[in-house]
């Protein structure tokens, strides 16, 4: 087993977590992008800064949301694009302590997640558009690409890049133990050694010899012999790969989708784009049929607090999750080819058929034939019974198969219904 599988191990396991992105943007509302979106300088992003209060900020709320919502770990913004920073930085003061939140807000949530027994993770942006040394003019994506005050204007990004490993020394020494360290994003040029990547990495891995590190400081995971930087998981954004991930030799790659519930990953007041609960489920289900996690947006308002169509969005997933966490937590892909009416996930002689769409008649289990030792309804442990349909054996294909017949009563979640298998 590779590093990468033994760091991996509770993650795989957990399946599902919770990404927060919040910071000054919220203000605006216009999510998280507003600033390079609209092309704000400093002077005119900076009013938001002398706002900054979130009086509603209680990470305890957040990590009760995430507990109920069957959420494992968590992942939140230290600093996003825009280059504020929610932690005490001794670096820097454009930083949450400097606002009128007056508090670093990140440590207030390392102690509130740990204490619902959840994993806790950083994100941290590689982008940073308030750094004086992160090139503006010219960067497709800076706030100030094509203005040309900043055209002349020399920069040190040598000075960027100490700034980046001196935050990241701190966000991985003051904060206890840091279960994952999420960066964001490389692109172009600016990749992998751009950042110092491997030797950014070493010193990751000697403060938080546990800690996992998504894939994008650069690098190519699938590579056999990876770079030091090219991380432990892949981290698909908006779309669950339909293939899954596997490295050149064919072996799996741990991976997470993250995914928005609405249209924005910071608060956005006029984006009601919301997914349902029914679609977000399947898109776990989706994720985990095919060894993969699911880390699931959360936007926090100005005030800090996480808008209430996602809290509700959240805790109608937690109460499937509750009574169907078994087909998640710790499950994966089966090898058995992808059923018509919806998905499977297994764990070890545990089969999960996910029912999305059970048609008219009973479901049928190709292959299963003889093989199923128990079948029960994995909502509340009733049991289902194996049989025969009438006339079946005049059916193609069905020779092989399994028929298990479902009633109204037990079709009536119809987010997905899960048959519990228990297959030899
Ligand atoms: O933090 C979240 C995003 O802000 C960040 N990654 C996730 C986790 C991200 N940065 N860049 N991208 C995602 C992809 C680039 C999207 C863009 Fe656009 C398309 C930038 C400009 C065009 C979307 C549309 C954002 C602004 C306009």
């Amino acid at each position: 087993m590779n590093k990468r599988w033994e760091r991996t191990d509770w993650f795989r396991e957990a399946r599902y977590g919770m990404f927060i992105h919040w910071g000054l943007y919220a203000i605006p509302a216009r999510g998280e992008w507003v600033r390079s979106v609209e092309k704000l300088s400093n002077e005119e992003y900076e009013p938001y800064f002398r706002e900054f209060r979130g009086d509603r900020y209680d990470p305890r709320v957040w990590a009760k949301a995430a507990k109920a919502a069957g959420q494992q770990y968590a992942v939140l913004t230290t600093k996003h694009h825009d280059g504020f920073c929610l932690f005490d930085s001794e670096f820097t003061d454009y930083k949450a302590t400097n606002t009128p939140a007056q508090r670093d807000l990140i440590k207030d949530y390392v102690e509130a997640f740990r204490d619902e027994g959840l994993k806790v993770g950083f994100y941290y942006s590689l982008i940073d558009w308030h750094h004086d040394d992160y090139p503006a003019y010219g960067d497709r994506i800076h706030p100030m690409r094509d203005n040309e005050a900043y055209k002349d204007r020399s920069i040190q990004f040598e000075r960027y890049v100490e700034y980046l490993h001196a935050q990241v020394k701190e966000l991985l020494t003051n904060y206890g133990k840091i279960d994952i360290m999420w960066f964001d994003f490389s692109y172009d040029d600016m990749t992998g050694e751009k950042w110092r990547g491997a030797e950014l990495v070493t010193m990751i891995r000697s403060l938080q010899p546990d800690i996992i590190i998504d894939n994008r400081l650069g690098g190519d995971i699938k590579k056999s012999e990876p770079e030091v930087y090219a991380g432990d998981f892949y981290s698909p954004e908006q779309i669950v790969p339909p293939g899954g991930i596997v490295d050149e030799n064919g072996l799996n790659v741990p991976w997470e989708a993250c995914i928005t519930l609405n249209d924005n990953w910071g608060y956005h007041a006029k984006d009601f784009a919301y997914k349902s609960p029914k679609q977000v489920v399947r898109a776990l289900v989706e994720c985990i049929s095919k060894n993969g996690n699911m880390l699931l947006n959360v936007g926090p308002d100005a005030r800090g607090e996480i808008p209430v169509p996602s809290i509700q969005i959240l805790s109608s997933v937690g109460e499937w999750m509750r009574r169907n966490g078994k087909s998640i937590y710790g499950c994966g892909a089966s090898s058995l080819p992808k059923p018509e009416w919806g998905r499977y996930t297994q764990n070890g002689n545990m089969l999960y058929a996910h029912v999305f769409d059970r048609g008219i008649g009973p479901i049928y289990f190709q292959g299963l034939k003889g093989k199923i030792k128990k079948a029960r309804l994995l909502a509340d442990g009733s049991e289902l019974k194996v049989s025969t349909p009438w006339m079946a054996e005049h059916y193609s294909d069905t020779e092989s198969g399994a028929f298990i017949h479902l009633t109204g009563a037990e079709l009536s979640d119809d987010m997905d219904t899960v048959i519990a298998l228990e297959i030899e």
